[in-house]
């Protein structure tokens, strides 16, 4: 039985989607992403960063991108992911890294400006480039996915659970780009929305 270091709105939820894609069994751990609330210490002792999600199994593990490669590779008949020899493989690693490397990086200037600049008078100016950065970053996805029905072609998979994880995470009340900006991201998040798995997670 899986354990899932978890907080509402987080990108453990991503996670949790695929998991109940995969369709094994899992414990949620109530977890926090309050800067001034305490982690549990067996999270931390994981991931001393203090972020999640986490997720304990056979091993214990941490970064959204990596845990989805890893229980993609794991349950092979789920085909949430090419395997290693097929065509879109290069394609599913690119994404997930760019999600993580960029996308997530453009949210975490806005969300967290305190990370990126050592005084207050400077935050609102991350903030600004931070929301600069997700326009430039999600466009570049929106271009990719072009006129492709899944971000790997016909085929859906974990990397489109993925987008759709980031999606929620943009917000009218923080000045973020529309998703109507980027018509292809917004049309393949539609499509995961209403999959079984995402409806029980995000109700
Ligand atoms: N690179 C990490 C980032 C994870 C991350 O930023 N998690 C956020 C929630 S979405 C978090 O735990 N924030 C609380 C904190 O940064 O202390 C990943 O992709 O797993």
């Amino acid at each position: 039985m899986y354990k899932l270091y978890y907080a509402d709105g987080s990108a453990s939820m991503g996670i949790q989607v695929l998991l109940e894609e995969i369709g094994v069994p899992y414990n949620l751990v109530q977890s926090t992403i309050d800067m001034n609330k305490a982690r549990p210490p067996e999270q931390l002792a994981i991931n001393p960063n203090g972020w999640i999600p986490v997720l304990v199994g056979d091993e214990a593990i941490y970064e959204a991108a990596a845990i989805t490669i890893y229980l993609c590779d794991k349950y092979p008949s789920a085909e949430l992911a090419p395997k290693t020899n097929e065509a879109t493989r290069g394609l599913f690693l690119q994404t997930l890294v760019y999600f993580s490397n960029s996308i997530q990086n453009a949210f975490q200037l806005n969300y967290y400006p305190d990370r990126f600049a050592e005084t207050e008078e400077s935050h609102s100016n991350v903030m600004l480039r931070g929301i600069r950065r997700l326009r430039e970053t999600w466009k570049i996805i929106d271009n990719q996915i072009g006129d492709n029905h899944w971000i790997l072609g016909d085929k859906f998979s974990a990397a489109d659970i993925y987008l759709f994880m980031l999606t929620t995470w943009l917000k009218d009340s923080r000045d973020h780009p529309s998703i109507i900006e980027f018509p292809n991201v917004e049309r393949i998040a539609n499509k995961v929305k209403h999959r079984p798995a995402t409806q029980k997670v995000y109700k």
